[in-house]
């Protein structure tokens, strides 16, 4: 199939000075009915009617625990560096914090393994969503037990599969952990309470720490952060607009790179917050900001923010704009992606390798014969990679770029609605087909 030459050349341009990947997640592909994984939240909310698209569920997903040989050579026949996968903490403690799950350990043996064979570098992410029941159960992360169990699953991990792991990072997306789970109640566990927002956003941070630490005592290196920024545009020119976009900046992105790199909370959200926030929070700001080797940025959109009087405790609410958008309704705006990655460079981490953990589109892909013409995602792929290499070519310090995501999955509270992969999956036949994206990539990495 003919690729995109433009998409292709920026691959070309950029290949030689940074590491190129794909992006998953375990519960979004693997399929947790299979090989003893235990329940998550995402189990439960996805029963829940009315939370999820027709009510879908990770059980079956792209059955990735019995594809995962096909899905590695598809990584491996692109050309990419890397792959980002996470560890399911329900597939390797099912029951309790401590009886390991044995099919669990092998299934993430043989991946793994695999990936080494084909010279694919594993990077990680340890929590990527799918908490135990039995976690949740207890309050998750309003609780902060759950940040000390994080700490000896870590441990687990480490013992098990630290040794061949190039790059971990703990906690993909803290806000969509707590802001997104717990204020909006968009994701497991669908709330919408303040003070269980102040809480897990707090806690989801101090996990963060306490497994930095357990890792780096296992001697290991290459740890980092996985953060979702979105981009903010005030609706006008108003002062209270402006101040508006301010809080939601805070709320959303400058939460989680304050507490990590300067060791505090934006002083706007902590007043939003007041009392909610957990007793002497103050004293974890240390383990929360335990150093980092590297710092990861998901992107892909914007907000514009309005005032609105009936917003009972940020007073503001999320618009969309005019830009072009992506079937998830998200506006197409690299400028963000350039934003982010200049101010963690300036005002965060200015010593640390950036990479760009995730970035990619959803798109209503179909199948004319056996091609998928997604052009969309060609122009939407080149034109962040150009907002890349400008950045780079500023001097801010961008060592990889995963594209979210390899395949097709399942799309949270959109269930299997939204199509995000360079791979098309055929839910009922689990048959794979490249769309014009992956070749665009292939054509791009070629003889790498
Ligand atoms: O599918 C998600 C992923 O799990 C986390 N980052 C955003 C993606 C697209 O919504």
């Amino acid at each position: 199939m003919e690729a995109n030459i433009s998409l292709t050349d920026v691959i070309r341009r950029l290949a030689p000075q940074i590491n190129f990947g794909v992006a998953t997640a375990s519960y979004q592909i693997e399929g947790s009915s299979f090989g003893g994984c235990g329940r998550s939240h995402w189990d439960d909310f996805a029963d829940e009617p009315g939370r999820v698209f027709e009510g879908h569920n990770g059980s079956i997903a792209c059955e990735h625990y019995h594809h995962y040989e096909t899905d590695l050579n598809l990584i491996s026949e692109a050309g990419f560096d890397a792959y980002r996968f996470s560890f399911s903490w329900p597939r390797l403690l099912p029951e309790t914090s401590s009886t390991l799950n044995p099919d669990g350990v092998d299934f993430y043996d043989r991946l793994i393994d695999a990936m080494l064979e084909r010279d694919i570098k594993p990077f990680a992410t340890l929590y990527h969503w799918d908490l135990p029941q039995r976690h949740a159960q207890k309050g998750g992360w309003q609780n902060r037990d759950t940040a000390k169990y994080f700490a000896d699953y870590t441990d687990i991990i480490m013992r098990h599969f630290g040794d061949r792991l190039v790059s971990i990072a703990p906690v993909n997306e803290p806000w969509c952990v707590s802001f997104l789970s717990h204020y909006w109640g968009h994701h497991a566990p669908g709330l919408m309470d303040l003070s269980a927002t102040a809480k897990s956003m707090h806690y989801i941070q101090l996990a963060h720490g306490l497994s930095i630490n357990v890792m780096r005592e296992h001697g290991h290196s290459n740890l980092g952060c996985v953060l979702n920024k979105e981009y903010f545009t005030p609706i006008d020119d108003s002062e209270v607009a402006q101040e508006k976009a301010h809080l939601f900046d805070g709320i959303y992105n400058r939460w989680f790179e304050d507490s990590l790199f300067k060791g505090q909370y934006p002083e706007e959200v902590l007043s939003v917050f007041g009392n909610e926030m957990p007793e002497n929070y103050q004293d974890d700001m240390s383990v929360i900001s335990s150093p980092l080797d590297w710092a990861g940025v998901n992107y892909y959109t914007r907000s514009v923010i309005a005032p609105d009087d009936k917003e009972p405790h940020f007073g503001f609410k999320c618009l969309r704009g005019d830009l072009p958008k992506t079937d998830m309704d998200w506006e197409i705006i690299p400028e963000g992606l350039s934003f982010f990655l200049r101010r963690l460079a300036k005002d965060y981490c200015p010593d640390l390798p950036i990479y760009i953990t995730e970035n990619g589109m959803a798109n209503a892909d179909y199948l004319v014969g056996e091609a998928i013409a997604d052009t969309s995602r060609l122009s939407y792929f080149e034109s962040h990679l150009r907002a890349v290499e400008e950045v780079i070519e500023d001097g801010v310090p961008v060592k990889g770029y995963f594209a979210w995501s390899l395949l097709d999955n399942y799309e949270w509270a959109f269930g299997y609605d939204k199509r995000f992969g360079i791979v098309h999956v055929d839910f009922d036949t689990q048959k794979r087909t490249p769309k014009q994206s992956y070749y665009a990539w292939q054509d791009g990495l070629r003889g790498r």
